[in-house]
C-alpha cells in the first residue's frame, strides 16, 4: 500500500499541466486563481521549483489593470467547463493578459503563497520574489483602487469571486438578480459531480446573468454593478497577503510602509463586519446596505490575521455548536441553521482549504490542540475518500469530485507539520 504522502503526490502529478496544476481531471480543466495559491503552498513541501512555476504561470493571465483572473483557460477545453474562454472573448487579451482568462477574480491568497514558497527555498527566493513582487503589488492596487472605492474593504462582484460560490451569504443579494441570462446553460459540471452536491439551476441562471452584465460592460467596476458584496474571508486574505507583501518588500530592500498601512487599514475595517449575535464576521451587502445574518466559515477566516483582537471570541465560536462541537471538521455553514446541508457544496460540507486556513490560524493563536485535531481529520478524510473536494463535517463522507488538487496539496502540508503564518511573516 502506498503512503498517503505518495498518493497525494500522485494526484498532483496526474493533474499536472503545462506550468500549473488543474484542480481536478474532469470537473475543472483550467487553472484557477486561488486553487493555484493553495496548490503552490502544498507543492513547496515536495517541489519548490514547481511551486514557483504554479504562481508564475498564473501571473501570465494578469490584466494590465492589475487583476489576477479567476480562471486562466486551457485551450480547447471549452466544451468541458462553462463558462469557457469563448464566453469572455478577447476582453483579457485586449487588456494585456498573455492568455485567455475570465474577467472575474478570486480571493487574494497569492501574496502569502508567494512568501511561503520563497521561504521554502531561500537560494531561489530573491530571483523569484523580484519577478512576482511587482505583479502582486499591482494586484493589490487593483483591489484598492477598483474594488475598495468606498473604504478599506474590497467588494466582490460575483459569487464566483468569493470561491465559496453558493454560500448562504449571497442568497438575499441573488434574489434581486434576474434569471433570464442569454447564455445557453449546459452544465458540463454535472457529468462529474452529483447534481444535489452542486449549485442549482436557479443559481446558474443568476450567475450567468451577472457574468454577462459584467462582460458586456467591459468588466468595469462601477456603481451600476448588480451584485456588490464585502466578503470577510476575501478581505482577511487580502490583509494577510498585504502583510506578506510588506515582508517580501523588506526582503527585496524596498519600502514596506504602504503595505503595512494598508494591511492594518483592512484589518481595522474588518471590525465593521463582526456580528456579535453570531460571534463571527459576516458579509456586507453594499447595495442593500445591510450585514448578512448568517454564520459561515468565511466569517471565521479572519483568524488567519496575526494579532487579531477578536481571535479568542472566534475560537469560541469555531469550537462551539455552530461549527466544530459535534463535528470533526469545520463546516462551511452553521450546523445549527435549519437550512444547513452537510453534502451540498458551500452550504454545509467541510472544505480542506478552509480547514487548513483555520488550523493555521488556530495554531498561531495558541490553539495547537484544536489545529492538530483538524489536521488529523483532514488526513483521515483524504485517505478514506480519495482526496475529495469536500466532505460531511461530522462523518467525513466524501462529496464533490475526487483526486482534488488543493485537498492533496494541503494534506501534504499537514503531513509535513503544517504552516505558521506568524513564522512566515517574522
Ligand atoms: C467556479 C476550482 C473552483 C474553486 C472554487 C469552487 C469551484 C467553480 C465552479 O471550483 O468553483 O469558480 O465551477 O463551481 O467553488 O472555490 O476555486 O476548484
Amino acid at each position: 500500500m502506498v503512503s498517503l504522502r505518495t498518493a497525494a503526490i500522485e494526484v498532483l502529478e496526474e493533474n499536472r499541466m503545462a506550468g500549473f496544476t488543474r484542480p481536478a481531471r474532469g470537473l475543472y480543466p483550467h487553472q484557477w486563481s486561488w486553487d493555484s495559491g493553495f496548490i503552490a503552498i502544498g507543492l513547496r513541501r515536495i517541489a519548490p521549483a514547481r511551486a514557483r512555476d504554479e504562481l508564475l504561470t498564473l501571473l501570465r493571465g494578469q490584466w494590465r489593470d492589475g487583476r489576477i483572473p479567476q480562471i486562466v483557460y486551457t485551450a480547447g477545453a471549452d466544451d468541458r467547463y462553462q463558462p469557457g474562454a469563448d464566453f469572455w472573448g478577447d476582453a483579457g487579451r485586449e487588456l494585456g493578459a498573455a492568455a485567455a482568462t475570465a474577467g472575474f477574480v478570486q480571493p487574494p491568497i497569492h501574496g502569502i503563497a508567494a512568501l511561503l514558497v520563497a521561504r521554502a527555498d531561500p537560494e531561489h527566493a530573491p530571483a523569484f520574489l523580484e519577478r512576482v513582487y511587482p505583479a502582486l503589488a499591482a494586484w493589490h492596487d487593483y483591489l484598492s483602487e477598483r474594488r475598495a472605492r468606498d473604504g478599506a474593504l474590497a467588494e466582490i462582484v460575483h459569487p464566483w469571486e468569493s470561491g465559496t460560490d453558493n454560500t448562504p451569504l449571497w442568497d438575499a443579494a441573488l434574489e434581486r438578480i434576474p434569471r433570464d441570462a442569454a447564455t445557453e446553460i449546459r452544465r458540463p459540471d454535472l457529468q462529474h459531480a452529483d447534481a444535489g452536491e452542486r449549485p442549482g439551476r436557479k443559481d446558474y441562471e443568476r450567475y450567468f446573468w451577472i457574468a454577462e452584465h459584467y462582460r458586456d460592460r467591459g468588466c468595469r467596476d462601477d456603481d451600476a454593478l448588480p451584485f456588490r458584496m464585502v466578503d470577510p474571508a476575501f478581505n482577511a486574505l487580502w490583509a494577510l497577503s498585504e502583510h506578506a507583501l510588506a515582508r517580501i518588500a523588506a526582503l527585496l530592500g524596498r519600502p514596506v510602509a504602504a503595505h503595512e498601512e494598508r494591511a492594518e487599514r483592512i484589518a481595522a475595517a474588518l471590525d465593521e463586519l463582526f456580528l456579535d449575535a453570531l460571534g463571527c464576521y459576516t458579509a456586507y451587502d453594499a447595495i442593500a446596505g445591510v450585514l448578512v445574518e448568517r454564520a459561515t466559515a468565511s466569517g471565521l477566516v479572519p483568524l488567519v490575521l496575526p494579532g487579531l483582537g477578536r481571535a479568542e471570541r472566534l475560537v469560541t465560536t469555531l469550537t462551539g455548536p455552530r461549527f466544530l462541537d459535534g463535528a470533526r471538521l469545520v463546516p462551511s455553514y452553521d450546523r445549527t441553521a435549519a437550512d444547513h446541508l452537510p453534502g451540498q457544496y458551500w452550504r454545509g460540507p467541510a472544505w480542506f482549504n478552509v480547514n487548513w486556513m483555520l488550523a493555521t490560524g488556530l495554531r498561531d493563536a495558541g490553539r495547537g490542540d484544536v489545529a492538530s485535531g483538524l489536521e488529523r481529520a483532514m488526513v483521515e478524510a483524504a485517505a478514506a475518500g480519495d482526496f475529495p473536494e469536500y466532505v460531511d463535517p461530522v462523518t467525513l463522507a466524501p462529496h464533490g469530485t475526487r483526486r482534488f488538487g488543493w485537498t492533496s496539496a494541503l494534506v501534504l502540508d499537514a503531513l509535513a507539520g503544517g504552516t505558521s503564518f506568524r513564522e512566515a511573516l517574522a
